[in-house]
């Protein structure tokens, strides 16, 4: 179903649910060449949720700060390229939440055992905010956080199951959001884990 969290933000719920075991053997097969990390902080701390990327642009945290990077740092390789399928499964999200013509050049992927959170935080790495987000859910639930336009706005919380997606564009786009604790379960295709493809043009189109 799909249900309108705020102008511009929607969750389409059990959208990627069909291709969900396709996504993780595509996130097994990125993640043998750009392994999972915990990046670096600029304050000299330890990220909880463990990060890959593919397609042009990589998203990464180390002592200089926050960036997109061509190459994955650990390999000085390209990151390995967005698959057909990840592209086109963001492009129909994004255009059932009424974005059509989304073009990702960059998927942060985030995997989260149990005690991994992400803290309120906004998405303003990205040379422009005319394109929207697109985040897809797989594995065990996690509390999806949302709060407005503000950091001191206070935040809802909503439930991200196994194969939804939500839409974050126009007025939503700079929304503060994070993911509380996650807690112990099992999912029958991720044991423990949690995991996010978060796919975002991240640098000015041709
Ligand atoms: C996650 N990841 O579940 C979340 C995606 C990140 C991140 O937030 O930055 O890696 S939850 C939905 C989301 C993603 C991007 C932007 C917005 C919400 N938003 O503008 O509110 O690992
Ligand atoms: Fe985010």
């Amino acid at each position: 179903e799909k249900i309108a969290l705020d102008p511009g933000a929607w969750l389409l719920g059990d959208f990627a649910l069909d291709e969900a075991s396709a996504l993780l053997a595509e996130i097994a097969r990125i993640a043998a060449q750009a392994p999972f990390r915990h990046l670096e902080t600029r304050t000299g701390g330890t990220m909880s949720v463990a990060m890959t990327n593919c397609g042009d642009a990589g998203w990464v945290s180390d002592r200089r700060g926050y960036r997109y990077t061509d190459d994955d740092p650990l390999s000085g390789q390209a990151w390995p390229a967005m698959p057909s399928q990840f592209r086109d499964l963001a492009r129909r999200a994004a255009e059932t939440a009424g974005f059509p013509g989304f073009a990702p050049d960059a998927c942060l992927i985030n995997r989260y055992a149990p005690g991994t959170r992400l803290s309120l935080h906004q998405d303003r790495d990205e040379a422009r905010h005319d394109a929207p987000i697109v985040s897809v859910s797989l594995g065990v639930p996690a509390r999806f956080i949302w709060g407005g336009q503000q950091r001191s706005d206070r935040p809802r919380r909503h439930n991200l199951f196994h194969g939804d997606i939500v839409v974050w564009g126009g007025p939503a786009r700079l929304t503060f959001h994070g993911i509380d604790m996650l807690r112990k379960a099992h999912h029958p295709e991720t044991g423990d884990l949690r995991f996010n493809l978060t796919f975002r043009r991240a640098r000015l189109p041709n």
